[in-house]
């Protein structure tokens, strides 16, 4: 990394006697939590560049929907609109949100005093995040801005299986024999995983400006379980409705985290699912089309479905994309991702 003291100089801090420590635990950033003598902290990115490919898209997005939320907020005299958005430092000498380095692209944000993330979820912290993401989507449905897509196709389920078949004809690491006959289930189910795409094709489904990735880690509360804001703005693009509502689904109505080995252990967790249900539809269903309310109970399978096709590819290519623990980290990934989805399908 490069020298943090230097980076935070460009944002025009004072890094006499400041100190750095890891933070949070994405799998693409690197993230980590500033503190300067005089108590103020900041939360400090390293942007991995190499999912993000266009950084200045990235933070043209970014910077849109900071702006838009937090005029939305000041219009309508929400109090302490600081701690409801995020706020990012601007470059000294460039005024861009981010900044270039040596070592790569690196941004900075207030860190919001006294608030929390929270690693699992509870029917309360689901019901909130519910209601915190259809907000958001519901404050960014009349955003005139152009956002642009930060990763093509990023949720598109029809350019990911693209993505499976082609690692399954390159075959880079050999791995391919060992997991031929789960890829064969996996693809089973491919026809079906993408009746969305083609309703957005018939002009049926709507993209609109989606977070995409909606995991109640990416929701910041503060220590009396009230949330301030959303987070983790890199992926927000537009998108089918059924990101959002799904991606969350996937990794909070479960009994197990995402890369559980024993897939024994992986249940639907109906009381987490039924709490969100009712907080993102308490904030989203006056803007959701009544097709789009239909699809809503498909959107937990086609995200684990998705996640289990995109793990499984990274496998394959040789764990290139998502950071890994240990060798086979994809595989067992890939494998929870597709208990998941077969339980999930039974939902819609
Ligand atoms: C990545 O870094 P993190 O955990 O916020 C990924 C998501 C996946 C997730 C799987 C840009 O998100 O799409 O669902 O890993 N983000 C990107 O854990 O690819
Ligand atoms: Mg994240």
């Amino acid at each position: 990394m490069a020298d943090f003291k230097h980076i935070i100089s460009r944002f025009g801090l004072n890094a006499d006697g400041a100190t750095v420590s890891p933070f949070g635990n994405g799998l693409i950033n690197s993230t980590s939590l500033v503190t300067l003598t005089d108590g103020s902290q900041y939360v400090m990115q390293r942007i991995n560049d190499s999912v993000f490919k266009n950084i200045e898209q990235l933070h043209h997005n970014i910077d849109t929907v900071t702006r838009h939320i937090s005029a939305a907020l000041k219009k309508h005299g929400v109090e302490h609109p600081e701690r409801k958005c995020l706020n990012f430092l601007c470059d000294k000498s460039t005024g861009k949100t981010y900044t270039a380095t040596d070592s790569g692209y690196y941004r900075l944000t207030q860190y919001i005093p006294d608030s929390v993330t929270h690693e699992s979820v509870t029917p309360e912290l689901a019901e909130a995040a519910g209601r915190a993401f259809g907000e958001f989507e519901g404050m960014l449905a009349d955003i005139a801005d152009r956002l642009y897509d930060t990763i093509p196709d990023f949720h598109n389920m029809e350019f990911r299986l693209s993505q499976l078949n082609d690692a399954v004809a390159a075959d880079t690491t050999g791995r391919y024999n060992g997991v031929k006959e789960l890829i064969g289930q996996i693809l089973s189910f491919a026809d079906e995983a993408c009746i969305p795409e083609q309703l957005y094709r018939d002009g049926k489904l709507p993209m609109r400006v989606c977070h995409c990735d909606t995991k109640v880690n990416n929701v910041l509360f503060d220590k009396n379980g009230n949330i301030l804001c959303v987070i983790d703005l890199d992926t927000v693009m537009p998108s089918l409705i059924l990101s959002d509502y799904g991606d969350f689904l996937r990794t909070a109505a479960t009994t197990a985290p995402e890369d559980e080995p024993d897939t024994d252990r992986i249940h639907i967790n109906h009381e987490v699912y039924n709490a969100f249900t009712r907080g993102y539809l308490s904030s989203a269903d006056s803007f959701l089309t009544p097709l789009e309310k239909q699809l809503l109970p498909q959107a937990m399978f086609r995200f684990a479905y998705m996640q289990a096709v995109r793990f499984m590819t990274d496998y394959l290519n040789g764990d290139t994309y998502f950071k890994t623990a240990y060798a086979d980290h994809n595989l067992v990934r890939a494998k929870a991702q597709w208990r998941l989805a077969c339980l999930a399908k039974d939902l819609g």
